[in-house]
């Protein structure tokens, strides 16, 4: 159905669906999976040390022939060893997150990489693709985690009108509706974390995958914005903590000292009451836990209707 997608032809993959990047939990179990499945699987590298990210990548390529790719989190104090290490290990493709990958884009380009930056602005967009960036991802708030400030939905045709590069859609999706309305957005293809938690292949705890399971709409609060550090998580003990805390002025050492290894509190040891659950706005809508090649089969297979549903919606139902 997408042999002529720009995402599937640039990066040689069946399906153009992204899963996020996420610190913790994209782990080779779920990369390759998704990889195996059709789409790009991404080895999350967060705060991971450049050794344990390479037992990763050797992982990853032990379980899938397919094309895969790592994201780098630009904030990690390991940047310069990890973005070694993948150019060590020849990944094909590397997507970057809160921050400017500009300067490691010619040594990535050189091993033959494709680099797509995660960006939440035109502005960033358009200085990376004059650095070289072969495709972006635009992100829009509504996503877990580290976050910009704006929504998907302005986020997307702003960033298609400014550049000539591919745009891959994130922040809110995780079905068939979501990818047709990413397509009539202008993106070509769509990325995917929180929808990729609630798979049988994600190692997170259960306890991490129940809190998102029950989620709500309005589920989740964004944390940090006075250490313009935006990020959005299910609120929780933590987040009542932290918001008060930051609301009463306090300063950034004693902020970030609350979110040290909070993270994996929440996804490994399963407190999800003490710990950090990143996760999207979509939480609210996901209600089932299935493989990745269901999740990524159901929404490829739903496709044609979400469109024809589309096209009903304004042409009016016909007989
Ligand atoms: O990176 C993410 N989401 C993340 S990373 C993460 S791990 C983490 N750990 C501790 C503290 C903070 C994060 C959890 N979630 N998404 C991609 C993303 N990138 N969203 C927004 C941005 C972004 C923000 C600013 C990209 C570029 C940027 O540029 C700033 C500049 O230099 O202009």
């Amino acid at each position: 159905m997408f042999e002529n997608n720009v995402i599937c032809k640039l990066l040689n993959i069946k399906y153009p669906i992204f899963q996020g990047g996420m610190a913790w939990i994209g782990t080779a179990e779920l990369a390759s999976a998704v990889s195996n499945a059709g789409g790009l699987g991404l080895i999350g590298a967060g705060h991971m040390p450049p050794d344990v990210l390479r037992k990763e990548i050797q992982k990853c390529k032990g379980w899938t022939d397919k094309p895969f790719g790592v994201n780098i989190m630009l904030m990690s104090p390991f940047v310069k060893e990890v973005m070694q290490v993948v150019i060590d290990e020849r990944v094909k493709v590397v997507t970057t997150g809160a921050g400017n990958p500009g300067e490691y884009v010619p040594a990535l380009k050189e091993i033959g990489a494709k680099v797509i930056p995660v960006i939440a602005s035109v502005a960033l967009a358009k200085r990376l693709v004059k650095s070289g960036a072969d495709a972006v991802i635009a992100e829009g708030c509504e996503s877990g985690g580290h976050i910009g400030e704006i929504s998907t939905m302005p986020l997307i045709p702003q960033v298609v009108d400014a550049v000539e590069v591919p745009v891959i859609a994130a922040g809110g999706f995780g079905d068939s509706r979501g990818l047709a309305a990413a397509f009539a957005l202008g993106a070509h293809a769509i990325q995917m974390g929180t929808r990729f938690v609630l798979s049988k292949e994600c190692i997170a705890h259960p306890n991490y995958k129940n809190i998102v399971l029950k989620a709500k709409d309005r589920s989740t609060v964004v944390t940090g914005r006075t250490l313009g550090h935006p990020a959005r998580v299910i609120a929780n003990k933590l987040t009542r903590t932290y918001l008060e805390m930051e609301a009463a002025g306090a300063s950034a050492e004693e902020l970030e000292k609350l979110g040290v290894g909070s993270l994996h509190k929440a996804t490994h040891e399963g407190d999800v009451e003490n710990g950090s659950v990143m996760i999207g706005q979509i939480s609210g809508m996901l209600e089932d836990i299935k493989t990745v090649k269901e999740i990524i089969d159901d929404i490829v297979n739903g496709l044609p209707a979400a469109v024809s549903n589309l096209q009903s919606n304004y042409l009016g139902d016909r007989e």
